[in-house]
């Protein structure tokens, strides 16, 4: 055996694949031969260039004591508190020059060391080979100092034989990992650089005879309700399925009764592939996908995708997820009412399309592969268009394939995101249309279709994706004839999104529209010491995109966000709406196969927002697209002048393996009785003192007219507002220019606006203040008029707002906010919706009486913005105030001001103060999609325009 002492590190920069390892097959776990997991401790050492070492650490006998350590599966930079360098964030900026194939000098490479030996149990006979699962950018190998070869693909599996290497005890097993290569030019998805062998490293004995690659084909009929199953295995056996008595040959097609696999029934028969050498077991889910009548049908059905998409994630392991993890993901999908994922942008673990077949979701598998960084000259030398690169190409596509295609679950083949156009990508989806054509293929980046079997889109405005709905929108004759998703859409970075129940009405309403993805499942935010959760940036890179790698539905911890709890209401797959005035309920069955009998119902009434006793409701079998008028069976209780509402919640009538006995999946609500609201009688005369004004329980500061105490507590800085700490949606993305009005905003100088005192008049029954407030330098302003009255208990505020200039912008909120001692005030109780919301993202907001503690007022988004608002208001009592709105009101309370959310990065900039700041709004800006797509619908804007509301005050101890 020879080392070299110059090792060349040639193949890095090399656009071939790789070298030594075995074609791609069937991923799976065996049930009788044996393997060994080598995950765990590795011993490790870091430098600075791929070629900085010798080779010499990988043969035996090698001493690596004084080597550090790290977890395998992991990246090195997410271990050794920042000794192994940083993350870097980008979203599609190479952080590299741009010369492929070539990488840049200093290149951080890994060398990783395992001794193993082989469990006493371990047979003597057959092969082995040695599995990684993936390893970010491109690795080395050598097993007992031979040299096995060399790969790149970081999200895809290669196989190494190593069976003659393999010794009982003392196996050296060394891989050196580079971070960068000329593969991480087709890697360049919005996400964190995580070099690392941040998947498996497994050991798999091959027993003689022992299976290689096999395909299931599982199809169903749904015109017969038969099921044919042929296993095509390149080793020859025997396939049994002891459920439907089937016991055949491999090759050898069957054709039986079966129920069938969907989303939403995922009916899995378990079966055995049995070889010579091996049993196999096998997950059997019997569905048929094809493109007819210009849809995409499933088991004969058009399907609507409620979709989301995932990247790996989590803030302390990176894209290392261990099976909770990941099964904690699809329970949360699950119990969220989506129905289908897009595995943006890689082939994610195996183990998670396992639990997508068993618990049921549609999945569009995607391709390891993006070259958004092209975009930047032109698209100009992009590999996906140069004949050099199509090998690799062709290697990522049968890749994924080979691994995946038994995964019942997996509807469409993606052949990456973001690449472009070229001749490798469509050499790759010519190989998977020949590979198999039981599935579709889909790439966002052609909008020609050419390739692709659907004409998928992210971020089209709701018009443009009505008018592809009406199929005016041109394009090929072969688009014309092709079925629409959005792959990507609601942009859900921070507060948002916001119009994803008008998306959800048009796909709904034409037939072309299967649904779409909303972009994306969590937030990439990293565990950090000081900062809570780092994003972009914070680990010093030269160059990055800030916290756009947080703009996911759930938080970096997994909790859910407001956007996927508004999410889970817009898809809901049962439709509770009111019918008519007379409590009568429509029901409809909004499953594309099911019907409901999983499911039971509760109603009740609510007085003012109390809920009166539950009773169940009985709702007739529906079939899929059916609905049903149902009537309340028991009366509504006399309100007595308060509000009364009825509540239908549909509730999982038995445990599922998704969630229990009682979780919710649809609720509807409707009126029975408006409340009637509070008056007051102007009875009482402001009275001037030498420094305060009184008014019945109100006291006033005669020189500025502002409140100093209200019904007993003590107040101050009340006036109107009109600033939200913008958020991400607001503030829009960098290439859109003209309508990003949080930048517009801030240009005005509305987180500036100066309050000019014209009048404080004493009248006979009311004290009037009158103001003016404008920013600096700006001719724009709002007339703001003040009128107190009372009735001697209740104090009545009246804010009459007239916008005076040209105003072109919407405003961000119109409201008033003032102060009262945050010790008085640690929880709110009160009537009106629950939850976050803004005027398009209010579908989940469900009117009732609430008491949230004020932490639980603040929605942790990493990077904070303005949240919390709740919407529908009727009342609310903190602090020993009652304030009661005419009309209802949006509500918020934080223990800090507007302006320190604003300036604040990261949540640990925010530190309660003394005063909670009340904020209560007549009215608030959309939130819309802007961050990455379009803003506000028009109806959400929030003109400047002149307006008046009125709360009313009182002491509620
Ligand atoms: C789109 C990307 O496909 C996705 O990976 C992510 O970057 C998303 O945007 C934004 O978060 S590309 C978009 C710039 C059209």
């Amino acid at each position: 055996m020879s080392f070299r002492t110059t090792p060349s590190a040639d193949y890095v920069e090399d656009v071939s694949p790789g070298r030594g390892a075995l074609p791609p097959r069937a991923w799976y776990a065996s049930s009788d031969a044996k393997s060994l997991s080598l995950n765990g401790s590795w011993r490790f050492r870091l430098s600075a260039t791929a070629d900085a070492e010798d080779d010499s650490f990988a043969a035996p006998g090698y001493d690596a004591e004084s080597w550090a350590e790290v977890a395998v599966p992991g990246h090195w930079v997410l271990q050794g508190d920042g000794a192994f360098g940083s993350p870097i964030y980008t979203n599609h900026l190479y952080p590299f020059p741009v010369d492929p194939p070539h990488v840049p000098t200093e290149n951080p490479t890994g060398d990783h060391l395992r001794v193993f030996d082989l469990p006493a149990d371990w047979p003597a006979d057959g092969g082995a080979v040695i599995r990684f699962d993936g390893v970010e950018s491109c690795a080395r190998v050598w097993l007992n100092g031979t040299d096995i070869g060399e790969f790149k693909g970081s999200r895809l599996p290669h196989e190494f034989a190593v069976g003659q290497l393999l010794k009982p005890t003392g196996n050296v097993l060394a891989v050196r990992v580079h971070q960068w290569s000329a593969g991480s030019y087709l890697e360049d998805q919005d996400q964190w650089w995580l070099p690392g062998i941040f998947r498996d490293v497994t050991l798999l004995h091959r027993p003689a005879g022992s299976a290689g690659d096999f395909f299931v084909h599982a199809s169903y009929d749904h015109s017969t309700g038969e099921g044919t199953l042929r296993v095509d295995s390149d080793v020859d056996g025997r396939v049994s399925v002891p459920a439907l008595d089937i016991d055949v040959a491999t090759g050898e097609p069957v054709t039986v009764a079966v129920e069938p696999w969907s989303a939403e029934s995922p009916k899995l028969y378990d079966g055995e592939l049995v070889t010579a050498g091996e049993r196999v077991p096998l997950r059997i889910g019997f569905r048929t996908v094809v493109l007819e009548d210009g849809l995409i049908k499933v088991n004969g059905k058009a399907v609507l995708f409620k979709g989301v998409n995932r990247h790996e994630w989590h803030p302390e392991k990176g894209r290392a997820l261990d099976l909770e993890t990941m099964r904690e993901d699809v329970l949360l999908m699950k119990r969220h009412n989506l129905n289908a994922v897009r595995t943006s942008h890689y082939p994610p673990h195996p183990a998670f399309l396992d639990l997508c077949d068993e618990y049921g979701l549609w999945v569009i598998d995607e391709c390891d592969l993006e070259t958004h960084g092209f975009t930047e000259q032109a698209w100009r030398d992009n590999p996906v268009d140069d004949d050099r690169w199509t090998p690799a190409l062709l290697d990522r596509a049968a890749r994924m394939v080979e691994r995946d295609k038994n995964h019942p679950s997996i509807v469409f083949w993606s052949l990456g995101n973001e690449a472009g156009t070229g001749r490798g990508l469509t050499a790759m989806a010519e190989w998977i249309h020949g590979r198999d054509a039981s599935r579709l293929v889909h790439y966002e980046g052609d909008w020609d279709c050419r390739d692709t079997d659907v004409y998928s889109r992210m971020y089209a405005s709701h018009e443009e994706v009505e008018r592809i709905g009406q199929s005016l929108d041109g394009g090929t004759h072969k688009r014309r004839g092709l079925p629409f998703i959005q792959c990507e859409y609601g942009h859900a970075m921070g507060n948002g999104p916001g119009g994803i129940a008008d998306y959800q009405q048009i796909f709904e309403r034409y037939e072309r529209l299967q649904g779409g993805f909303i972009w994306e499942w969590i937030d990439h935010g990293i565990k950090h010491p000081e900062l809570g959760y780092a994003y972009g940036g914070d680990f010093g890179e030269e160059l990055h995109d800030g916290n756009f790698v947080c703009d996911g539905l759930i938080f970096p911890d997994r909790t859910p966000s407001p956007g996927l709890v508004e999410y889970k209401k817009v898809i809901e797959p049962v439709r509770i709406e009111a019918d008519g005035a007379d409590g009568t309920v429509r029901v409809t069955n909004a499953y594309d196969f099911g019907d409901l009998s999983h499911l039971e119902y509760e109603f009740f009434y609510s007085v003012d927002g109390f809920p009166t006793g539950a009773h169940t409701l009985a709702v007739p079998q529906l079939a899929p697209g059916e609905s049903a008028e149902v009537k309340l069976p028991t009366a509504a209780p006399d309100g007595q002048g308060e509000e009364v509402l009825w509540t239908v919640r549909a509730l999982l009538a038995a445990d599922t393996p998704w969630g229990p006995k009682g979780h919710e999946v649809a609720w509807g609500q409707g009126t029975v009785a408006a409340r009637t609201p509070v008056s007051v009688t102007a009875s009482q005369r402001p009275a001037r003192g030498e420094h305060l004004i009184t008014l019945g329980p109100g006291t006033f500061d005669a020189r500025s007219g502002r409140p100093t105490s209200i019904c007993g507590v003590d107040v101050t800085g009340l006036r109107l507002d009109v600033w939200r700490a913008t958020t991400d949606n607001d503030e829009g993305a960098s290439w859109q220019d003209d309508t990003r009005y949080g930048v517009l905003w801030r240009k005005l100088g509305l987180h500036r606006m100066q309050h000019r005192l014209d009048a404080v008049e004493l009248g006979d029954d009311a004290l009037t203040v009158r103001t003016r407030v404008a920013p600096a330098a700006a001719e724009v302003g709002l007339r703001t008029e003040y009128r107190w009255t009372s009735d001697g208990t209740l104090l009545k505020l009246t804010v009459s707002v007239t916008p005076e200039g040209d105003w072109t912008l919407p405003l961000p909120r119109l409201g008033i906010r003032f102060g009262i001692a945050a010790d008085s005030a640690r929880e709110v109780l009160y009537f009106g919706g629950s939850g976050e919301a803004y005027p398009d993202t209010r579908a989940a907001s469900r009117l009732g009486q609430w008491m949230p503690d004020i932490e639980h007022m603040q929605t942790p988004y990493v990077r904070p913005q303005e949240n919390g608002a709740a919407a529908d208001v009727r009342w609310a009592e903190l602090g020993g105030l009652r304030i009661e709105g005419v009309p209802e009101f949006w509500f918020s309370a934080r223990p800090w001001t507007n302006e320190q959310l604003d300036a604040a990065r990261h949540l640990t900039d925010l530190t309660p103060g003394d005063t909670l700041w009340i904020n209560l709004d007549h009215g608030q800006h959309g939130i819309g999609s802007q961050s990455c797509g379009p803003g506000p619908l028009p109806q959400y804007f929030l003109k400047a325009e002149p307006a008046e509301f009125s709360f009313v005050f009182s002491n509620h101890e």
